[in-house]
Order: structure tokens, then C-alpha cells, then sequence
């Protein structure tokens, strides 16, 4: 019989050298996920990463496994999708708070009541950091860097944890990328969770957001401890400054797991479909 091959954390990053701006936080979420993946020694022929567009959706690239680059905003689409036709792979869906709460907003609340098993890790730096500065769902109203939004947006931000537990989430959990070990522990507990796991993962772009450099100064570990009542978790997610990390709320909910044949076995056939 052979012996499965045990990788280290340096084993499950490419040979392709991120092109993010030196500094990014997202550099670190990198790191958290290939330890993540080596503590839980995932076979990298049945692990994918799908993600939208964004500079964080880079990440799949930037991993040694399966991959696959998407549209903005509609990683969890392909992730869910893929999930559902592949129960035994490991799925990853990765992107921004722009990819995932703007465009991507309609995808997020169905998933997070859908529960498919799979993880979803959404980088979130408070902007459009890609398309050079915009606001997003998640920047304060009186953010006023943005020539776009001059005078801020004046609109108030999604608050991504309530947001998940509200839709029906399983697992939500809240990450910072100036502690990768600390998220590291929390992604081994999101992919084992049997259901949909966010986490939202504070994650500074200090290029358009160089105050963002101060968050370490304020990110703290939440020393409550998990809970699987929503009615708790919901008052202390509405009482948090959104800088605690940890397992925020974790519950038993049936997993969306479609049984039976696919309605399509080939992609030949699907082609046929659309055939004139
Ligand atoms: C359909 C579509 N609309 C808009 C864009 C332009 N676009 C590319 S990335 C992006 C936002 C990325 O921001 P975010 O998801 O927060 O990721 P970050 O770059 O900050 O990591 C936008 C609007 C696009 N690529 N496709
Ligand atoms: S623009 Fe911001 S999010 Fe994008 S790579 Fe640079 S620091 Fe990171």
C-alpha cells in the first residue's frame, strides 16, 4: 500500500509569485490558507479554489491544486455548482467584499441558506483595491479618499457576519490577516464544518487604504465563546465593532446535497442543447 504524501504549507503555493502591492494583507491569507490545507493534509488533485475577480480572486492561481479563475462576483455560483456534481471534492470559494457583497450579493445570501458543503472566504479591505479605489458595500459613509464618492457614499456598510446569519448560515466566523496562524485554525474548523462556513477575513489594502494599517492596533480575539444560538450570536454581532475574530456562530443545519443522476452526463450533450 502507498503512503499518502504529507505536504508542508510551502508545498501547496505555485510557482506563479503573487502580483499583489507589497504590503497587502491578502498576501497573508495566502499563507493561512496553504496551512490551513497542510493541517488537514488535502490531496491537492481533489482540493479547487474558485473565485471571481478582484485582486484577491488572484488566489487560486497563486495555490497548487485545482483552480478556477471566474466572473465578477459569481465564484459561489461556479463553487456551489461544482460542489453539488463533485460531493467528494473539497471546494473553496475566494474573493472581496466587492466581488462578494456588491455584484456578487445575490449569490452570497442564497448560498448562505442553500448550505452546500463548501467554504467561502471573502477578503474584505473596505474597497475596490482592483479598479484602483471605489467604494464598496463595506466602506463607512464618510470614507472620503474616493474621488468617486466625494463626501463619502452617506451610505450605511453591509455588516457581512449579521448579513450570513440572517440568511441562514451555518458557520460564520470573522479572520484578520495579521494573524495567519489564528486563521489558519479557523479555516481547518470551516472546512471540516458539514455545511456552508464564511469568513469574512479582515484583509488592509494599503494602497488605497493605508489607515487600514492600523487595524492590527484594533483586531482583538473574541474571548466569547462559540455559540449555536443565531438569537445570541445576532446580539453579539450587532454589539461588536466588527473587530472580534473567531467562530462566531456554528449550528447543525441539513446540508443542500442533491441526490440522483445529473440531468446531464456530458458536456457534449449540453452543447447539443444549444445547438441552432
Ligand atoms: C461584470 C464586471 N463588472 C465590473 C468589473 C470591474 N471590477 C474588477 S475587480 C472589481 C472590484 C474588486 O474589488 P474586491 O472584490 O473588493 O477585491 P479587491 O480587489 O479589493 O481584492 C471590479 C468592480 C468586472 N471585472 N466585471
Ligand atoms: S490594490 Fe490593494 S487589494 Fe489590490 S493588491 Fe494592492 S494592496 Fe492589495
Amino acid at each position: 500500500m502507498t503512503e499518502a504524501i504529507k505536504f508542508k504549507a510551502k508545498d501547496y503555493k505555485s510557482a506563479v509569485k503573487p502580483i499583489w502591492c507589497p504590503g497587502c494583507g491578502h498576501f497573508s491569507v495566502l499563507n493561512a490558507i496553504t496551512k490551513a490545507m497542510a493541517a488537514l493534509g488535502l490531496d491537492k488533485d481533489n482540493t479547487v479554489l474558485v473565485s471571481g475577480i478582484g485582486c484577491s480572486s488572484r488566489l487560486p492561481a497563486y495555490v497548487d491544486s485545482y483552480g478556477f479563475h471566474g466572473v465578477h462576483g459569481r465564484g459561489l455560483a461556479v463553487a456551489q455548482g461544482l460542489k453539488v456534481s463533485r460531493p467528494d471534492l473539497t471546494v473553496l470559494a475566494l474573493g472581496g467584499d466587492g466581488d462578494g457583497f456588491s455584484i456578487g450579493g445575490n449569490h452570497f445570501i442564497h448560498a448562505c441558506r442553500r448550505n452546500v458543503n463548501m467554504t467561502y472566504i471573502a477578503m474584505d479591505n473596505e474597497v475596490y483595491g482592483m479598479t484602483k479605489g471605489q467604494a464598496s458595500p463595506t466602506t463607512a459613509p464618510d470614507w472620503l479618499d474616493s474621488k468617486l464618492t466625494p463626501g463619502g457614499t452617506g451610505i450605511r456598510p453591509f455588516q457581512p457576519a449579521g448579513l450570513a446569519l440572517t440568511a441562514g448560515a451555518s458557520f460564520i466566523a470573522r479572520g484578520f490577516s495579521g494573524d495567519p496562524n489564528g486563521l489558519a485554525r479557523i479555516l481547518v474548523e470551516a472546512i471540516n464544518h458539514p455545511g456552508f462556513s464564511f469568513i469574512q477575513v479582515l484583509s488592509p489594502c494599503p494602497t488605497f487604504r493605508p489607515e487600514q494599517m492600523e487595524w492590527k492596533h484594533h483586531v482583538r480575539v473574541s474571548e466569547i465563546e462559540t455559540t449555536d444560538d443565531p438569537i445570541l450570536a445576532v446580539q453579539r454581532i450587532q454589539a461588536d465593532d466588527g473587530m472580534s475574530t473567531g467562530i462566531l456562530c456554528q449550528r447543525q443545519i441539513p446540508v443542500f446535497q442533491p441526490g440522483g443522476k445529473p440531468p446531464v452526463a456530458e458536456v457534449a450533450q449540453l452543447e447539443g442543447a444549444f445547438e441552432l
